[in-house]
């Protein structure tokens, strides 16, 4: 590892944000000797987007997408040992699963099928089968309807090989570990940030951040990792002066979007052992246009399905739905007992069993939590690489004081985005990037990892 020159190692760092990537980038450049990082964060917890509930259910991410040796979050979880021994084997990580969470088996039904031929009520079920899928798909890329997803920037998207897994004793130990390798007193919890001034000339260090508080605080380098969400809806309180319009421009173009998780538990499971998935199909769904008119009578049409969670001796008999898009954010506006209701209708209809009753229900509301605005990035139409570029490209980038701003997150990452592993890599990108400029050697260099 290269070390810091000795005058520069008290440089003031502020990171925003205490998700995995506010966390990784400070964990980096502590390792590397700076000596003055700070991470400043909104809330009480850290973590961010990765929240683990009671019983180990996962309120934000659930997998390692591709655990496999090219996966960092992979390498650091086995290192610190949170995952199960499955997990670890090798036939685990050779597997090819094309990036999809293991819950798209409904294409299945529609090869069975020889739909040319088909009679009127088997192409009728086909529609059905492909709304189910267009739902699920919508869920996995974080998205109303596909057709705000970029076509072009869609194959910017890389998966790694390896049967996704879960973090058997929750997500949130990644966090804790990592936190463990800093000074106990680098985060600052509940502590928002407002306003970054940067490019100041009157004080000695060139950027001014200002907390909720008023606090105010000088600082050389600032690591923004708030979410895309957030910089969409407060870029222009957030930074002065403004983005630069090329940067701006590029927040605009790249979408993010809504996922949620409604979990649901009962008492004894009604479904069959071998059960991992259930599909909603919906017989008036004949149709593939987006006709969400009224929200109130069918948000949970959008709802493509449940997960089962296994084993059963770690979550009892639990349930995850998932809902994207505008339905899934009116579902984030409803009381706990109207979403129980409408889950339980659900659940009454499709089994035909009118006695059906959730012991209980839990929700996530990613849309209207304040730091995050939503769930995570994905390609918008028009958006291409040069976008994802721009999204992590930092202020300024030449002059006297370069690097003044940074930018990390899942978003600004060229091929993970949406992605806890992504989103690490981004922190460690931007810690990189001061290391290489205060390096006392000029070489390009990467650190040895975590
Ligand atoms: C993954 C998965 N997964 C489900 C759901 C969600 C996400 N992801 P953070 O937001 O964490 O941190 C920023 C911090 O900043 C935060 O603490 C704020 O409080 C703070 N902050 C904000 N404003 C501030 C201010 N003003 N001042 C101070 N602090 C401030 N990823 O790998 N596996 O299974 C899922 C899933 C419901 C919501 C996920 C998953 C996404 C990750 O959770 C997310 O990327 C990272 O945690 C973000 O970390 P961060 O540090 O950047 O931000 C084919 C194809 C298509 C492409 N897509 C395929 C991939 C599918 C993605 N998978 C999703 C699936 C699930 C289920």
């Amino acid at each position: 590892m290269d070390s810091v020159k000795s005058e520069n190692i008290n440089a003031k760092i502020v990171i925003v944000g205490s998700g995995i990537a506010g966390i990784s980038a400070a964990v980096e450049l502590t390792a590397a000797g700076f000596t003055n990082v700070q991470i400043l964060e909104a809330t009480g917890r850290s973590g961010g987007r990765i929240k683990t509930g009671d019983n180990v259910v996962e309120i934000g991410a659930n997998w390692i997408h591709g655990p496999s040796e090219e996966n960092p979050v992979f390498c650091l979880a086995r290192r610190y040992g949170l995952l199960d021994p499955e997990a670890l084997t090798p036939e685990n990580q050779a597997m090819e699963v094309g990036g999809h969470p293991p819950w798209m088996t409904c294409l299945e039904i529609l090869e069975e099928k020889k739909w040319a031929d088909a009679d009127k009520a088997t192409r009728s079920l086909g529609f059905s089968v492909v709304s189910n899928l267009l739902k699920g798909e919508c869920c996995v890329n974080g998205t109303h309807s596909l057709d705000e997803v970029g076509l072009g920037a869609f194959s910017l998207y890389k998966t790694l090989p390896g049967l996704d897994c879960t973090f058997p004793k929750g997500y949130e130990g990644l966090i804790q570990n990592l936190l463990s390798e800093l000074p106990s007193d680098t985060v600052k919890y509940n502590c928002p940030v407002r306003c970054i001034e940067w490019n100041n000339t009157e004080t000695e260090s060139p950027v001014i951040v200002e907390c909720e508080d008023g606090d105010r605080m000088t600082a050389d380098h600032v690591i923004v990792t708030v979410s895309l969400g957030y910089l969409k809806k407060h870029h222009s309180t957030l930074f002065r002066p403004p983005l630069p319009l090329h940067k701006l421009h590029s927040i605009q173009r790249q979408g993010f979007g809504t996922n949620n998780k409604i979990f649901v538990e009962f008492d004894s499971a009604w479904w069959d052992a071998d059960c991992e998935v259930m599909h909603f199909l919906w017989e008036d769904e004949n149709s593939l246009v987006d006709k969400t008119l009224d929200l109130q009578s069918s948000w949970i049409k959008k709802l493509f399905g449940f997960t089962v969670l296994k084993p059963t001796e770690r979550y009892g008999h639990l349930l995850c739905g998932w809902i994207a898009g505008h339905e899934s954010e009116y579902m984030e506006t409803l009381s706990d007992q109207e979403v129980t209701q409408a889950v339980t209708q659900l659940i009454r209809r499709f089994t035909g069993n009118p006695i059906l009753t959730p012991k209980r229900v839990l929700r996530s509301q990613w849309f209207h939590n304040p730091w995050t605005c939503g769930s995570y990035s994905f390609p918008g139409t028009g958006c291409s690489s040069q976008d994802l570029k721009n999204l992590a490209e930092p202020l300024p980038t030449t002059g006297p004081q370069p690097l003044q701003v940074l930018f990390a997150g899942e978003a600004t990452h060229p091929c993970f985005y949406s992605t806890v592993h992504g989103a690490l890599l981004t922190g460690q990108r931007e810690a990189d990037r001061l290391l290489s400029h205060y390096s006392s050697t000029s070489t390009n260099h990467v650190l040895s990892k975590l």
